[in-house]
């Protein structure tokens, strides 16, 4: 029995690494990784903005709390402040959904009180709640949350806000259609009318207020870097192709074929590639190709596109403890979807403004959030352009004609070639199956003889943390598991090593 199998990993991001991290210490001594890009780290990739440390891609430990194993790898490595560290931290359960206390602005120029929003908010978070009870898949009453949110808003509002004038009303129904759009963004879709009603409580949150990296998100992946070993991670080496069963009785089942040319033999594969490379490209990048069943998940499972977009400004036009802005489109009913005008409108599809704190750290910093086919479209657009939309809306929503932004820095995520999106998340007609059918390895047939020639991890494998960096990690592990165990079950008195 061959106990030093060749493992290739594809990919450089939190998942990829953690594979290896639980391969490398069960013992097996051929394990590697192909990376396409210079760099490890993947979604998880912090920048600077003037001094301010910025993350580009992942933002938060959602849910830092003890059973969240990147809370404990970060705490291990002493990149939390005391605040998350604290006990009462981990044990804060917003259920995914942390408050922020808003400040909000509307398109004609005036700030409202936050109390006049209330009944929208509450209402919003009812629905949202009712949403997520929704697990199983069938019988649902319709097929996307947006159109769930959209029937109950109609059917509630007459009683509910039946004493509201109806100028206020409109202001609120105008707050419910942002509080969409920064649904949307949370879940990495275009609208909430492409986010599965059946499977949307098939997501689940881990207690703990969600916390942020003062030194930045990347600092986790460079203290795991230095506990593997150097040379472990090929960069500039993007894969072409996977061929699979490549081999009927030689040792090497899968041959992996690099851009550059070079082939490369393995054992096993772990293919750690995003969703949304694997959408655009998973008939060239698999030979022979995958399985049907493989093949209508990774269609059906949603992977669109959240940036943001970092803004910095000399003083604050926001209260001292404000902590998201809201901007508010009056002439907006979310119960009348709108066909986005890209060019022209574009920049009514940001959400909201996370405030960076504190501001003796950040200075006066906004990171602007915006999904779907208009954060698509502002990737296009010059940083020229970008600063000018900014600074027009800005402008505008606080009717304070002088206002400018000191620097500005977007991530465009759509357009990075390796990952064609932001984050996976369960579209309209998935279930949960389609995620198992993504994570299961192939060949199918387990009677083979080789086995486990490709195995798949990554976000979008996760049943139920995906679109999350925990999520990645788990099923990095898991696959890496899934072949140790594999290993054991073959000669269970003989290790890797032997
Ligand atoms: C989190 C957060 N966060 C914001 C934004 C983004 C993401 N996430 P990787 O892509 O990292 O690695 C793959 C590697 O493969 C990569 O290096 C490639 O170069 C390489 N590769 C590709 N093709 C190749 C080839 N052919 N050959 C060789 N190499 C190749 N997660 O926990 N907190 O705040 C956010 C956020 C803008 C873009 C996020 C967040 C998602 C994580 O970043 C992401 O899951 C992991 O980093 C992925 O790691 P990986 O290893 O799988 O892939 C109710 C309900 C709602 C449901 N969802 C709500 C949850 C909220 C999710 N929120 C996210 C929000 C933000 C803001």
């Amino acid at each position: 029995a061959n106990l030093n199998p060749q493992i290739v990993i594809i990919g450089s991001g939190i998942s990829g690494l953690a594979a290896a991290d639980r391969l490398l210490k069960a013992g097996f001594q051929h394990v590697r990784i192909l990376e396409a890009t210079k760099r490890s780290g993947g979604r998880i990739k912090t920048s600077a903005l003037g001094t301010s440390v910025v993350e580009i891609g992942a933002n938060w430990i959602h849910g830092p709390s003890e059973e969240n194993p990147v809370f404990r790898l970060a705490r291990q490595y002493g990149l939390l402040e005391e605040k998350a560290l604290s006990l009462e931290n981990q044990t804060i359960d917003v259920n995914g959904h942390p408050v922020l206390y808003p400040n909000v602005f509307t398109s004609s120029g005036r700030k409202l009180n936050v109390e006049d929003i209330v009944p929208a908010e509450e209402l919003f978070t009812e629905i949202m709640e009712e949403s997520s009870q929704f697990v199983t898949g069938g019988g649902e009453p319709f097929p996307s949350v947006g159109e769930f949110v959209r029937a109950q808003v109609q059917q509630r509002v007459e009683e509910k806000w039946k004493d509201i004038d109806e100028p206020a009303k409109s202001l609120l129904l105008c707050t419910i259609s942002t509080l969409l759009k920064l649904e949307s963004g949370i879940n990495g879709a275009h609208s909430m009318d492409e986010v599965g009603l059946g499977a949307f409580g098939q997501y689940k949150s881990l207690p703990g207020l969600d916390c942020t990296f003062p030194g930045g998100y990347e600092g986790l992946i460079k203290n795991m870097m230095e506990g593997l070993p150097s040379g472990l991670v090929t960069y500039h080496q993007p894969v072409r192709c996977v061929h699979w069963n490549a081999t009927e009785k030689k040792e090497k089942p899968v041959i992996i074929q690099c851009n550059n040319g070079e082939m490369i033999a393995a054992d096993h594969v772990i293919v750690t590639i995003p969703l949304g490379f694997l959408k655009k490209h998973h008939s060239t990048l698999f030979s022979p190709p995958l399985p049907l069943n493989k093949i209508h998940s990774i269609q059906r499972l949603g992977f669109g596109t959240n940036n943001k977009i970092f803004v910095e400004f000399d003083s604050a036009w926001w209260d001292a403890d404000c902590e998201i802005i809201l901007p508010l489109w009056e002439d907006e009913d979310p119960l009348v979807p709108e066909k986005p005008d890209l060019p022209r409108s574009w920049i009514k599809k940001l959400s909201c403004f996370t405030v960076f704190k504190p501001a003796e750290r950040y200075g006066h910093m906004l990171c602007g959030w915006i999904a779907g086919q208009e954060s698509e479209y502002m990737e296009t657009l010059s940083e020229q352009e970008v600063r000018d939309s900014v600074t027009q809306l800005v402008r505008r929503f606080t009717a304070n004609p002088v206002i400018t932004p000191k620097r500005i820095l977007r991530s465009q995520w759509f357009h990075h070639p390796w990952t064609l999106g932001s984050y996976s998340y369960l579209a309209k007609g998935c279930s949960v199956q389609d995620v198992e059918n993504l994570m299961e390895p192939l060949p199918t047939n387990r009677s083979q003889a080789q086995p486990m020639q490709v195995l798949f991890a990554g976000e979008a494998t996760h049943p139920c943390y995906f679109s999350t960096v925990h999520g990645a990690l788990l099923s990095g592990q898991r696959e890496a598991d899934r072949l140790i165990s594999h290993y054991s079950s073959r000669n269970s008195s003989a290790s890797p090593k032997s």
